[in-house]
């Protein structure tokens, strides 16, 4: 069954299809929304016929180790965004990130693309315009205040409580001004689900730099809060409010970090948690948060954190500079201490992944000789030979966390326990824009069977 799902080196099957009825550019003179509510009839005959050819046919076996193994490979959503190839990586909308690299505006003087076209491809499968690219440059920037409740709920935290679960409360506080949740209990029609979860989801997404700067400015006694600039885009006030908005590399490397982190196909912790949340009509706020607190686990989002910290641990062991034979000990160290090697391994990819090498190249281009860098490329060299060699994980090569960390390090954002609030920021562009399509297509309820090990039994005792 995987060979159905994981076709080394072609393209995923979905984006002929999504090419049919998707020209790849946006038509000039329209805004986001108005583009959806021209796509969303289209969309809705096509999976319409789609259900009408295929809908009976079966999609693969499944096996009881599924079930047991966490449901790897077990085909079970849709998700349109992006699909994810075990060998070749993240396509968002059929395109690579160099792909996307190239193709998506950028801000004037900058060689990275704006997350703002990225979140328009992945609503719409379209290459946005320039102008339309600032139009929600502007849009987001209008939206971006936080109720003052929030703010209080959030300056009311302790700063020894981890960013990421005031991230998480503070996400779940904005649901008090959802427009879903007022359209719903005001007796919306299901044809017009989309269109309050549109905006929630454009409000969601805009007011998260002002979360994110609070948190980090609360957390590590940063000073105050600057306002928000009409005239930057996305990424420039995101670092503005973080207090690095005057380095210009800080501001391209945000615009790359949020473009790459955004999505991940749909089977990943967050962005599955945040498609079943909604699937209870939940809305985008209460449904993001959910998304949040999975990205918050050390497996998932918070691996960036656990990377710094196992490297800091690392260099205080064997200190700066270490030999490979030392590094090498250090692994192994941790494998046999029964823990895993952060930001190695993956549950689908199955090669380096392509997230990883784009912030490799970033690294190459702004800081080759930053000596954490070279510490990650000398890890390179040594951890995939030893994964391989203890012989439990089936990828050995990095994924997007064994890098983030020490980028942003470089710049002098060292505290890593605010990195996954970044990896969040994020990856609200990838839930949010299938949030909108599973209101607009009708998505039902998610209610999967679950089995106990006994009626398993049962159930094969029966057959033989
Ligand atoms: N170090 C040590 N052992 C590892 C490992 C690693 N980096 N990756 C996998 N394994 C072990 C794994 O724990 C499992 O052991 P048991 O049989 O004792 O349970 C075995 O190898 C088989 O696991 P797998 O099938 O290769 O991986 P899974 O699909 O179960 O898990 C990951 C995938 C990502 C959770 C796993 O590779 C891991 O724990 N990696 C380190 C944490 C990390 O970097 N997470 C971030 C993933 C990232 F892309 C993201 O979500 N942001």
């Amino acid at each position: 069954m995987a060979s159905i799902l994981r076709t080394s080196r072609t393209r995923p099957v979905w984006s002929a299809l999504a090419r049919a009825r998707f020209s790849s550019t946006a038509p000039k003179n329209t805004t986001l929304k108005e583009r959806l509510a021209e796509l969303i009839p289209i969309e809705l005959e096509n999976v319409k016929r789609v259900r009408a050819e295929h809908g009976k046919k079966a999609f693969g076996p499944v096996i009881v180790d599924q079930l047991y193994g966490g449901m790897r490979g077990l085909p079970a959503l849709i998700w349109d965004g992006s699909v994810l190839d075990a060998d070749e990586g993240i396509r968002f909308r059929g395109k690579t990130i160099p792909e996307c690299q190239e193709l998506l505006p950028k801000a004037p003087g900058g060689e990275e693309p704006l997350p703002e076209g990225l979140f328009w491809l992945l609503v719409t499968g379209e290459i946005p315009t320039q102008e339309q690219v600032t139009e929600l440059s502007k849009d987001w920037a209008a939206r971006s205040a936080i109720p003052e409740f929030v703010e209080e709920i959030l300056d009311r935290c302790p700063p020894t409580l981890h960013p990421m679960s005031q991230f998480s409360l503070a996400v779940t506080a904005l649901n008090h001004n959802s427009a879903f949740a007022k359209a719903y209990q005001d007796g919306v029609s299901k044809k017009e689900y989309w269109g309050p979860t549109f905006e929630d989801s454009m409000d969601l997404i805009a007011k998260l730099p002002n979360i994110a700067g609070r948190i980090y400015r609360n957390v590590f006694g940063q000073g105050k809060l600057p306002a928000i600039d009409p005239a930057k885009d996305y990424s420039h006030n995101l670092a503005t409010l973080l207090g690095f908005g005057d380095n210009h590399a800080f501001v391209e490397l945000m615009r790359l970090y949020i473009t790459i982190h955004s999505d991940h196909e749909g089977g990943n912790v967050s962005a599955h948690t945040g498609k079943l949340v909604g699937s209870a009509l939940s809305d985008p706020f209460l449904a993001f948060a959910a998304s949040l607190n999975g990205l918050a686990g050390p497996l998932h989002g918070l691996a960036n954190q656990e990377v710094l910290t196992w490297l800091t641990k690392m260099q205080a062991k064997i200190g700066a500079n270490a030999s490979n034979e030392a590094v090498k000990e250090y692994v192994w160290a941790t494998l046999k201490g029964g823990q895993v090697v952060p930001g190695y391994g993956h549950a689908v990819l199955r090669k380096t992944d392509p997230r990883y090498t784009a912030q490799r190249e970033f690294a190459l281009k702004h800081l080759p000789d930053d000596p954490l860098f070279k510490l990650v490329g000398q890890i390179y060299n040594i951890v995939p030979d030893i994964l391989l060699e203890a012989g439990k994980a089936k990828n050995p090569w990095p994924n997007v966390d064994a890098h983030s960390g020490v980028l942003l390090t470089h710049y002098g954002m060292t505290q890593m326990q605010f990195y996954t609030v970044l990896f969040g920021v994020s990856r609200a562009f990838g839930v949010a824009s299938q949030l909108i399509w599973d209101r607009a297509l009708g998505a039902p309820l998610e209610r999967p069977k679950s089995y106990s090990t006994q009626a398993i039994e049962k159930m094969f005792k029966d057959k033989a």
